[in-house]
């Protein structure tokens, strides 16, 4: 395993994510899916309007607003757990949870998959291009059914743009953000497989058949992202007693304490 770990971080390291085919099992996929469907069902209801109209993500699944406490506890237990952290680890060895996202397809069918990083939401171009170059944020996603997957730009997450990547990121000189690239790369995703992919790296999911993915998003300890985190998704003291591997939890918590 340890020579696939290497392999596997030579592999962010270069192109800036990895993909491992059949990671889970049928039964770890049932359990979690049990789990973020009764999320999904009871965000749905509540934020009707939103689903309905704009929404093609939710976010903060493991807060106590929609989960009960086991449900959160068996959340919690997945995202640290042994699988889940040697991937993280072999990546970023000091890592903090920051938050999960649920992507699913938009109702609305004027909403099309867009090229992004999603550092662009925060910081402007010149920042942007040193925001590569520093600690990244990870996604890690897990697809709870067969979906079209991902399309990503391997080897963004350290470099920047070339002009057809900018002009369509940032919708200019006649391009729009749902374009194809050239230098884009799809990776189709079935139910067990797991994606790691740097969250700054050029990316878009890709709208179709009955997609629902987890995304647990981390990031570096030495990275300044402690604000990022809601301390509603993280485990209160009796949930982290039942929490197997709390560490990437606690780093979180430690981090917020000392922020
Ligand atoms: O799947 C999507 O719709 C977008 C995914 C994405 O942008 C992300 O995971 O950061």
């Amino acid at each position: 395993m340890l020579n696939d770990l290497n392999q596997l971080n030579n592999n962010y390291k270069q192109h800036g994510y990895f993909v491992i085919r059949n990671y889970f099992s049928e039964s770890e996929i049932v359990s979690l899916r049990e789990v973020v469907l009764n999320f999904h069902d009871s965000w749905k209801q509540d934020n009707k309007e939103f689903y309905e109209e704009v929404a093609f993500n939710s976010s903060l699944i493991t807060g106590s607003e929609y989960l009960n406490s086991a449900d959160r506890i068996k959340l919690f237990n997945f995202i640290s757990s042994t699988k889940i952290m040697q991937l993280v680890d072999c990546v970023i060895p000091t890592a903090a949870f920051m938050n999960t996202q649920l992507f699913f397809n938009p109702i609305n069918p004027e909403l099309k998959d867009f090229w992004h990083r999603d550092c662009q939401y925060d910081h402007d171009i010149n920042i942007q291009k040193q925001v590569i170059k520093q600690t990244q944020v990870l996604h890690l996603r897990v697809p709870l059914f067969d979906e079209p997957g991902m399309e990503l730009v391997p080897g963004t997450h350290t470099r920047w743009d070339n002009e057809e990547e900018f002009n369509v990121r940032q919708e200019i000189k006649g391009k729009l953000s749902n374009n194809n690239l050239s230098t884009g790369k799809t990776i189709k995703l079935g139910a067990g497989d797991i994606l790691l992919f740097s969250a700054d790296m050029i990316h878009r999911g890709i709208y179709g058949m009955d997609r629902l993915a987890l995304d647990i998003l981390v990031f570096d300890t030495a990275g300044d992202f402690a604000d990022y985190v809601d301390d509603d998704c993280l485990p209160e003291p009796a949930i982290l007693d039942k929490i197997k591997h709390p560490r990437l939890f606690l780093n979180s918590i430690n981090l917020k304490k000392n922020n």
